[in-house]
């Protein structure tokens, strides 16, 4: 039987416990059941949760639902695989050590078939990027991730929740990158240093393009589109999951 994959971004996932969750964990769980009926490979390409920091001994309540959603595809035998996001710069071992999940912190080049794909999460590519370019370098220093981890987890969630928050305002409608092109040139790169296919999320917008007979897509979103590519049977499509 030919291999089967799904690829995934952009869940942004919060305590099940606000309204507007709901639906949200209720759509990817029955997506996850599909993805495990199947016996195929899973691809998250970063921004599962909202906000995830690794404390040597406490995990975020907000994030447990998550993780038991996780933990159930594993244990029906998916294999995931997780590439880092912006909003994952914290994490470190946790899902690969624990919890078997392959993590990448970089782009990732894989091959299926005879095509060559690339994988990323695609923050700071675009010009409209530019401003969180710097926050990128500071949530990502040493120093600053010792510190907060000297903070009580209490205030740090908190604090971290409020900065999310901030970010999402900043980002306030993803509808910014609709016309934008700014990041076409890494993508031609990409194409003519032998890639057949580039795949993202980050900009919350499901899209898909023929660009010289090779492939752009992003991955679009899970708070709004419920999105999704599948590949199959040689092929890429992307598709809108609905709830079963
Ligand atoms: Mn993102």
């Amino acid at each position: 039987m030919p291999e089967k994959i799904f690829f995934i971004s952009d869940s942004h996932l919060v305590s099940p416990s606000d309204p507007e969750e709901k639906s949200k964990y209720a759509r990817l769980n029955s997506f996850f059941e599909m993805v495990a009926r199947q016996k195929a490979s899973l691809y998250i390409l970063g921004d599962y949760f909202d906000f995830f920091y690794e404390y040597r001994t406490v995990i975020p309540k907000q994030c447990v639902h998550g993780l038991f959603l996780l933990q159930k595809l594993k244990e029906a035998g998916v294999i995931i695989h997780y590439l880092t996001g912006n909003h994952d710069h914290w994490m470190d071992n946790f899902l690969n050590d624990e919890m078997g999940i392959h993590v990448y912190h970089r782009p990732l080049s894989i091959e299926l078939g005879s095509k060559k794909f690339l994988l990323l999460h695609g923050d700071g590519l675009s010009e409209l990027d530019r401003s969180y370019r710097w926050m990128r370098r500071v949530l990502r220093h040493p120093v600053n991730r010792f510190l907060f981890r000297w903070l009580h987890p209490d205030a740090g969630v908190v604090l971290a929740n409020r900065l999310s928050h901030a970010s999402k305002q900043h980002d306030k409608n993803y509808e910014k990158y609709v016309n934008d092109r700014s990041f076409y040139g890494f993508i031609e790169k990409k194409f003519s240093e032998g890639y057949d296919a580039v795949l993202m999320g980050h900009h919350h917008l499901p899209k898909e393009e023929i660009i010289r007979n090779k492939i752009y897509i992003n991955l679009g979103d899970w708070v709004r589109h419920s999105s999704y590519v599948e590949w199959n049977d040689g092929h890429l499509s992307l598709k809108h999951w609905t709830l079963e």
